[in-house]
């Protein structure tokens, strides 16, 4: 649960010419009162960008929230817009639930597969972080469409580029900040994770995979080797056989042998992937968020240290919890009978 949550926002998106691109706006509590003027909270109604036949499905928007607009505002606020991603808050519908919201991120460069340009990253690192900052989200979801999460970094960008160019520039590290958020993200992935589309669904803490979900690492077909942890991740998550097998022909996986060999926690059908995904965020939202982040943080651990290393990381950071309210409240709660409050801190 997050304790500052005020007005529980649900989203509307739009795809008006007023707006640039796809457009994401967030709809605030009735409560609030200065809805229509716009001045306090940041919030500007803005009608014109809105279309209210796309908006959140309603189980899964909050009860109190479908009126009013909200805009973030400073560095690490969700844009009012992005270029290729789609993005939404999601707030459990049980109105007595008190667990934290959602944050979806949708990919959305649907003539190009998702294939990741470096705009479409720019985009996606945007968002993961104010999601990361914004105090009412406790999860974030990643998905593209049915047809792909994502078919790769975009080889006609990539086509052009010389060695000493993509050198200068360190090429895509900047992929590498998804994974320094401290909330979860869990990727939902329905049809093809291939590539830089395969690496980015790795570098997220929990993988779903929609029934017609295919894994792949085929830049061996493209003259080059996996960049973003094909090579190193992979053999993680499905041991050394496959990971070079999947490497080294370019071969694909379905969504049944990505879960059988331990890529991915669930394979779930695909019209439902996402809100299952979001489902399963809003489990993760509604516990400490003190501990989730440090979960977080120890599990990843265990991959770059060793088995005595992790295993004092994860105990300090379990004594580190007894300084929270959150443990005082959680195991309070679990003697008192009834539901934790958590706060946070
Ligand atoms: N980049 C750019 N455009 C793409 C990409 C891509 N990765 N994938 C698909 N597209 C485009 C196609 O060019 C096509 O565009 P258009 O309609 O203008 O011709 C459109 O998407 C639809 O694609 P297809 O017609 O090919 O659709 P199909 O259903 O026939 O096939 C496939 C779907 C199998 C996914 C096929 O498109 C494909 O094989 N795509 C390429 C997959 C691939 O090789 N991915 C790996 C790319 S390399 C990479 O990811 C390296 C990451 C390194 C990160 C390094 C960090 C340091």
């Amino acid at each position: 649960m997050f304790a500052s949550r005020q007005a529980a926002p649900t989203l509307f998106r739009s795809t008006s010419r007023h707006c640039h691109g796809p457009v994401l706006l967030k709809a605030c509590a009735a409560s609030f009162s200065t809805a229509s003027t716009g001045n306090r909270h940041g919030i500007i109604p803005r009608a014109a960008c809105v279309n209210l036949h796309q908006q959140a499905p309603s189980s899964t928007t909050n009860p109190h929230a479908n009126t009013s607009l909200r805009m973030h505002h400073g560095e690490s606020s969700l844009k009012e817009s992005y270029d290729h991603i789609l993005v939404e808050t999601r707030f459990p519908s049980d109105p007595s639930a008190k667990g934290g919201g959602v944050g979806l991120i949708t990919l959305h460069r649907p003539k190009a597969l998702n294939a990741l340009c470096d705009a479409l990253f720019d985009d996606l690192i945007h968002a993961v972080m104010a999601f990361d900052h914004d105090e009412d989200i406790g999860c974030i979801v990643i998905t593209g469409s049915t047809k792909a999460f994502a078919a790769g970094a975009d080889i006609s960008e990539m086509s052009k580029q010389e060695f000493a160019n993509v050198y200068k520039k360190n090429m895509f590290s900047q992929w590498a900040d998804i994974t320094k958020t401290s909330k979860p993200i869990i990727a939902a992935v329905n049809g093809f994770a291939l590539g830089g589309g395969c690496e980015l669904a790795m570098m997220c803490d929990i993988l779903l995979a929609g029934s017609k979900a295919q894994f792949g690492q085929p830049e061996i077909n493209l003259g080059v080797i996996p960049g973003a942890g094909g090579t190193q991740r992979l053999i993680r998550a499905v041991g050394k056989s496959k990971a070079m097998e999947m490497v080294l022909t370019g071969n694909r996986i379905s969504a049944q042998e990505a879960m059988d060999a331990g890529l991915v926690s669930k394979v779930i059908d695909s019209e439902i992937l996402v809100d299952e995904a979001v489902k399963m965020g809003f489990t993760i939202a509604e516990k400490s968020g003190m501990a989730v982040r440090m979960a977080k943080e120890a599990v990843n651990v265990a991959e770059e240290v060793s088995l005595s290393e992790g295993l004092r990381f994860e105990r300090r950071m379990f004594h580190a919890l007894f300084a929270t309210k959150d443990q005082k409240e959680g195991m309070s709660a679990f003697l008192e009978k009834r539901k934790p409050e958590f706060t946070n801190e």
